[in-house]
């Protein structure tokens, strides 16, 4: 491996290079001048945006609605259509321009122009009018990462319906409970998705789904992409293709307020339900518009390569509506990195020419692992920009990617951001920005955010760190939980009160003001880039008969940033020995079906108690610090049960 330990220091800056400052869309000039529009009247800085960058049916009058605060709506006077911005504006300039380039894990490849892409969106979105679907109803989207999973959305947009993707890799339970929660009418999903050359049977996991309630749903659309049988209800289920044969190629785009719903995306936090994060029309596209051209340079010529999966709010943002309404060519792999060897992401952005690649520090670490031997015998030489997202990048994964992938020549972009924040929020301006490895530099103009302490008071520069908030709205902020405001309000508007947006990350600023994100400060696990809730996996341990009771937390993974480590109290004895691994199996596959295989714990401890403070609170740091092999040192006289250290610590 090409990076030395010496190297690695804090204080490194990386400038970028003379000929991607001469080319780059913003350069420090262009920025200062940004960051001065938008200091001096933030609700001005993003109306001229949004009468700029959008395509408006009618023009909003009011920029900032905070009437209702923290419910804060912007531009909920003008109405728009976020399909027809994505593809009906391109038709005229680039109708034949590669909007999607495909390529499953087996090798098969597809492409949609943008009058091809607008052709199966219409017909789609004409299809599920004819089912009775309209504006406002939920329709849930359980489909591999697939050019018809961007077209499903698409769809929805169109005609005003609330889509609300489920990742491919829950299980039965969590669609179901995502369904119910949501009241959606209409399902859409596929036979099944070859991943690491097995098939994952997604209409089964919706079959089951359905059959466990889940009254709602009317009807299940199925796109045939494995070929593998599947039971059809009939009266419910139908074929996508058979759906759209005949269907008219033309369908008129559903005039929405901004305001109307555009998605629903479930998302973790500190209890065990997942919570329904609503995202707007308007001010979310504006945001993933204007994001892919200040943070990627994002030109006509590139091609653009998330491989983030659409399941996530990356794959929304920077698969589905940003670029395309860029008018950008978009990447879609549906496979795993690792098929057939670690250099098949090198060989899709040479075969494609890639010239942006936008991925998590977990699979940044995989690839690094497997030796440069892989990213060495491909011809990278079209990328001009690397982007990180999903959870802090460790310096010597920084370092890698700019040298071995970078060739030392092109800017990295961290970006900082959340399912909540519905785009970018921090990150490097590529042409105007010095980067530092492991810092996400700062915050994007109009975003304005802040270091707190544990009593809401600022804390000045050169900080030790601190609470991040975020102190002003801004356009594609999440408006709400579906379903429960209050909870929204709670969540995020309380601890800081009502004008810090609360973030459950912890930062540190350092002397030039750059910003180091150091992790989550709340109940959320951050596994592979996936996010998930600590409560969330007990819950799931808790559903099995055995278990009487549990705590998880997280471990530092060299690979996929956190473990997670589960401390089980079984309803019986504490098993030992063959016992103990047979039940640890067990747990596991019950916490894959009940969540999904990113939940399955990676090792689990049976304990006769919990480490309980006498109010009955779970030592949760003492747990982590358990977890991590370290010596306690923690003072447990505060302990309800003391002696139950010793077992934790040292497991039979
Ligand atoms: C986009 C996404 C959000 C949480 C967030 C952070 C962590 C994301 C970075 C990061 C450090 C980054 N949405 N996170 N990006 N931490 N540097 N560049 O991941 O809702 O799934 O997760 O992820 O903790 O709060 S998410």
């Amino acid at each position: 491996m090409s990076d030395s330990p010496s190297l690695l220091t804090a204080s490194r800056r990386f400038p970028p290079s003379r000929a991607f400052v001469e080319s780059a869309s913003i350069n420090a000039t262009r920025l200062a001048e940004m960051r001065v529009a938008a200091d001096d009247d933030y609700v001005g800085f993003w109306a001229k945006l949004a009468r700029e960058q959008l395509a408006w049916k009618t023009e909003f009058i009011t920029a900032l609605d905070d009437s209702n605060a923290p419910n804060f709506r912007w531009f909920a006077d003008g109405t728009l259509n976020a399909s027809f911005n994505c593809l009906d504006l391109h038709l005229a300039t680039r109708g034949d321009k590669l909007a999607i380039v495909f390529e499953s894990e087996p090798g098969a490849r597809r492409t949609y122009t943008y009058r091809q892409l607008h052709r199966e969106v219409c017909k789609l979105a004409n299809a599920i009018k004819s089912l009775g679907v309209g504006c406002g109803d939920r329709v849930v989207i359980y489909l591999p990462h697939t050019p018809e999973a961007i077209i499903a959305m698409q769809a929805c947009a169109r005609i005003g319906a609330i889509h609300s993707v489920v990742f491919a890799g829950f299980s039965a339970t969590s669609l179901k409970d995502r369904i119910e929660d949501a009241g959606a009418t209409l399902l859409i999903t596929a036979d099944g998705s070859v991943r690491n050359g097995s098939s994952i049977e997604l209409k089964r996991a919706a079959d089951d789904a359905l059959q466990a309630g889940s009254g709602s749903i009317k009807n299940v659309i199925v796109l045939r992409n494995t070929e593998r049988p599947v039971d059809m209800k009939a009266g419910r289920d139908l074929w996508w293709h058979e759906l759209l044969e005949g269907q008219p190629e033309h369908c008129e785009p559903e005039w929405v307020s901004a305001e109307h719903p555009l998605f629903l995306l479930y998302t973790s936090g500190s209890t065990g339900k997942p919570k329904g994060i609503q995202h707007s029309t308007g001010g979310y596209l504006l945001n993933a518009t204007v994001t892919c051209q200040w943070v990627f340079d994002l030109r006509d010529d590139d091609v653009f390569w998330c491989t983030a999966d659409v399941g996530w709010i990356t794959g929304h943002t920077y698969v589905c509506y940003g670029p395309l309404a860029n008018g950008a060519t978009v990447m879609i792999y549906e496979g795993a990195p690792m098929v057939p060897d670690a250099g098949r992401f090198w060989k899709i952005c040479q075969d494609y020419g890639v010239t942006i690649f936008y991925t998590a520090p977990t699979a940044i670490r995989a690839l690094m692992r497997a030796g440069d031997a892989f990213p060495k015998s491909y011809d990278l030489s079209k990328l001009r920009l690397l982007g990180s997202v999903g959870e802090p990048i460790n310096p010597e994964a920084w370092m890698w990617y700019h040298e071995v992938i970078g060739k030392g020549r092109l800017p990295i972009v961290d970006t900082w951001w959340q399912t909540e924040t519905g785009a970018i929020m921090m990150s490097p301006i590529p042409g105007a920005i010095d980067t530092k490895p492991g810092s996400c530099t700062h915050p994007l103009p109009g975003i304005f955010v802040e270091i707190v302490d544990e009593a809401g008071t600022p804390v000045t520069e050169n900080s030790t760190g601190g609470y991040l908030v975020i102190r002003k709205p801004w356009p594609s902020m999440a408006r709400t939980i579906w379903g429960d405001n209050p909870r929204y309000i709670k969540t995020y508007w309380e601890q800081f009160g009502p004008d810090r947006y609360v973030v459950g990350d912890s930062v540190h600023r350092d002397e030039d003001g750059y910003y180091w994100i150091l992790g989550r400060v709340d109940d959320v696990l951050n596994v592979s880039g996936h996010r998930l809730g600590t409560m969330e996996v007990e819950s799931a341990l808790g559903s099995h008969a055995a278990v009487a009771e549990s705590a998880v937390v997280g471990r530092p993974h060299e690979i996929k940033g956190e473990a997670i480590v589960a401390f089980v109290v079984l309803r019986g004895d504490r098993p030992t020995g063959e016992q103990a691994t047979a039940l640890s199996k067990q747990l596991r596959d019950h916490v894959g079906m009940q969540i999904g295989a990113i939940a399955k714990p990676d090792e689990i401890r049976f304990t006769d108690s919990l480490p309980k403070t006498r109010s009955g609170k779970i030592m949760r740091r003492l747990l982590r610090s358990i977890a991590k092999g370290e010596t306690v040192t923690q003072d447990v006289s505060t302990l309800e049960n003391p002696n139950i250290v010793e077992q934790l610590a040292y497991p039979a």
